[in-house]
């Protein structure tokens, strides 16, 4: 039997409250859909088994490098996440899973597994981290790692991504995502050429090191930490690191990780064309990585990259099987609401993508109707899924509404009783 942090009586009670309206919604929703020649109990039902996962580092509160202002009950360690993110599942029914970050989640793996078991959830990919120095670490990774000049830096480095295979081994998951920060500042700095030899050289070791059943997620990005240059910057090198790796190699799309107005589900249409999508870290952004809420600021961006998803899925392309993660941070909001908002919003995307009329669509590409091919994307962008997806969490024994019975249950304030508060800190998170 799995524990809920949440009564399920509470859970009833908000869900009644809201059952009349909401069938009644459904029902309009319906009809519409209908003459459309769409069921909405089908969409309901795709929305229903979709998942995305939370990230462990996404419950605490972030900061940026010049503060960071904690919030009551903030978790205490990754124990406290798994609890905070099984609120997030029991209330949305979308967040089956938690991608951790090592080593800012270590600990017993086999304590891990169990704490996350009890709950009924289970684990996405496992994060390494070698862009900080961590405790006790013999090698500073400050002029980089993977790709550093010194070859015994860069064999810790290999070695942390051999031990994150190892624990997420135990953890049950099936894929290491890598992100490094290697770069530069200067020009002249850095030989692009030989830093980027030095990176494939490492990751080939631990490519090797991958089981037969797991995937390796590499996550490029244009800039920061450093600033002049970046050893994985683009999709393009992504792409190359991908097909030198070999078969189990695949890119990670992270939404904030691109220069300001890339196409970026055209990236994510070229990786799948060429069979090397391998996941998302969702969020949203105005300027740079900034980590926002997804689908806070462009709603639309997330749906035209579900739109590519749901087409490439409806073209059964072969071993399509990209991984969803959430990859926020969350400086001013209860980190817990904004991830329920959050995996709701992609669930949106992928409902609204669920909707576009796929035949009128190809009609008119064939037909260069440039208009009518907007417009044919815009009414299902336009439709209000809100019903579909309050349906799909009531089904599952979720919340009608995830917010509010959140903040009726009084969680926060019970888990700031629980744990200390813990007073401001200058920066430092990424
Ligand atoms: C880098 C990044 C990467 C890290 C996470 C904390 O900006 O997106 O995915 O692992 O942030
Ligand atoms: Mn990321
Ligand atoms: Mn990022």
């Amino acid at each position: 039997m799995t524990e809920q942090p949440i009564t399920a009586d509470l859970v009833e009670r908000e869900n009644a409250a809201r059952e009349t309206a909401l069938k009644r919604d459904y029902e309009a929703l319906g009809e519409q859909l209908d003459r459309r020649g769409i069921s909405i109990d089908a969409i309901r039902d795709r929305v229903a088994a979709f998942g995305v996962a939370v990230p462990s580092w996404g419950v605490g509160t972030g900061g940026t490098r010049f503060a960071r202002f904690p919030g009551p009950g903030e978790p205490r360690d990754i124990f406290d996440k798994i609890e905070d993110c099984a609120v997030i599942h029991q209330l949305t029914r979308a967040t089956p899973t938690i991608s951790l970050h090592i080593p800012w989640d270590k600990a017993e793996p086999e304590k891990l597994r169990q704490a996350a078991e009890r709950f009924g959830l289970a684990f996405d990919a496992m994060n390494s981290n070698t862009f900080q120095d961590h405790p006790g670490q013999e090698h500073s990774y400050k002029y980089g790692s993977l790709s550093h000049t010194d070859a015994a830096t860069r064999r810790q480095a290999v070695e942390h991504n051999l031990e994150c295979i190892e624990i997420g081994k135990t953890l049950g998951s099936k894929a290491l995502t890598v992100w490094i920060g290697d770069g530069s500042n200067f020009p002249g700095q850095s030989d692009f050429a030989r830093a980027f030899e030095r990176y494939l050289s490492s990751m080939k070791e631990v490519y090797a090191a991958l089981p037969d059943d797991w995937r390796l997620f590499t996550e490029h990005k244009m800039y920061e930490p450093a600033f002049y240059s970046t050893v994985v910057q683009d999709w393009g090198t992504n792409y190359m690191i991908a097909k030198e790796l070999g078969p189990k190699a695949y890119c990670l799309v992270d939404l904030g990780h691109h220069a300001p107005n890339v196409n970026i589900e055209m990236i994510v249409s070229r990786l799948i064309q060429f069979g090397k999508l391998g996941g998302f870290h969702f969020n949203d952004s105005k300027y740079g990585d900034d980590d926002l809420d997804t689908g806070s600021v462009d709603p639309y961006r997330l749906f035209l990259v579900f739109n590519e998803l749901v087409g490439a899925e409806l073209r059964n392309v072969a071993g399509f099987d990209p991984a969803h993660m959430l990859d926020q941070s969350h400086n001013v909001t209860d980190p817990i609401e904004s991830l329920m908002v959050s995996a709701t919003e992609v669930t949106r995307a992928f409902a609204q993508a669920l909707l576009v009329d796929r035949k009128v669509l190809a009609d008119c590409q064939e037909e260069n109707d440039a208009l009518m091919a907007s417009e044919t994307l815009k009414t299902a962008f336009r439709t209000d899924v809100g019903p579909i997806l309050a349906m799909a969490r009531l089904k599952s024994g979720g919340a009608v509404d995830p917010v509010v019975a959140y903040r009726a249950s009084g969680y926060r304030a019970k888990a700031a009783a629980e744990r200390p508060a813990i007073t401001g800190t200058g920066g430092g998170i990424v």
